[in-house]
């Protein structure tokens, strides 16, 4: 809004104020005629200031530049370690694993380690009993039983009732035991015919002076004798078990 237009109304307003001034005090002198009147007194002090106004509203922003963001601060202790976390997805399914029999070298060193053993094992029987000869050794037990029973001890046992094929063979027996003992070898088939388990006929014998005889009511199995040699006597009767195995 410009000022212009405005001023000479306000000088206006001044020049009637002070007309109605000047009328004002004319009028009072002309009034005065009753009481003796002095002359006016002089104006009085200008009065107390005026209580403060209210506080204005806060002004705006300033128009300077503002400072720069200054550095990072340094970095804070590491806080506390918070709660466990939810168990995880359960994971794909692995591969198939390998074969034990594609694991050759494993089993390889492990077979190897077996039959070192085996082999020291062996060399104990041999050194304890010493009845080893060639591929075959004879052992026993010391018990005493029928035919029947001998030949089922000695194929649990994975081997054959002793059979000897030669006089070393039976030299063998004869160092192991010091009483009678069965041998694999009967005519229970064919009288007079004697033959080992599988059923060949023998080729080496070693028989007593007399035997076999068959004496009694049958005597269909071959027995070790103390002197080495061999009797026919009864399969019930009971006799020292004594097995050979191959080593
Ligand atoms: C016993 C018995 C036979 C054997 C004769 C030898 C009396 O019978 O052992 O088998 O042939 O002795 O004299
Ligand atoms: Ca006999």
């Amino acid at each position: 809004m410009s000022l212009f237009p405005s001023l000479p109304l306000l000088l206006l307003s001044v020049v009637a104020a002070c007309y109605s001034e000047i009328v004002t005090s004319e009028d009072i002198q002309k009034t005065c005629p009753v009481i003796a009147c002095g002359t006016p007194g002089i104006n009085g002090f200008p009065g107390k200031d005026g209580r403060d106004g209210t506080k204005g509203e806060k002004g705006e922003p300033g128009q300077g530049l503002r400072g720069l963001q200054g550095p990072p601060g340094k970095v804070g202790p590491p806080g506390n370690s918070g709660p466990p976390g939810l168990p995880g997805a359960k994971g794909q399914k692995g591969d198939p694993g390998k074969s034990p029999d594609c694991d050759c070298r494993v089993a390889a060193s492990e077979r190897e380690a077996l039959r070192l053993k085996l082999d020291r094992i062996n060399q104990w029987l041999t050194f304890s009993l010493g009845k080893q000869v060639g591929q075959k050794i004879f052992l026993t037990n010391g018990e005493a039983m029928t035919f029947d029973r001998v030949k089922a001890l000695c194929a649990q046992l994975q081997g054959s009732v002793a059979t000897p094929r030669n006089a070393e063979e039976n030299t063998a027996i004869q160092n192991l035991v010091k009483e009678e003992a069965f041998l694999g070898i009967t005519d229970k088939k064919t009288e007079g015919r004697f033959v080992d388990l599988t059923g060949n006929r023998v080729t080496y014998t070693n028989w007593n002076d007399g035997e076999p005889n068959n004496a009694g009511s049958g005597e269909d199995c071959a027995v070790f004798l103390r002197n080495g040699r061999w009797n026919d006597a009864p399969c019930s009767s009971s006799f020292l078990a004594v097995c050979e195995f191959p080593v």
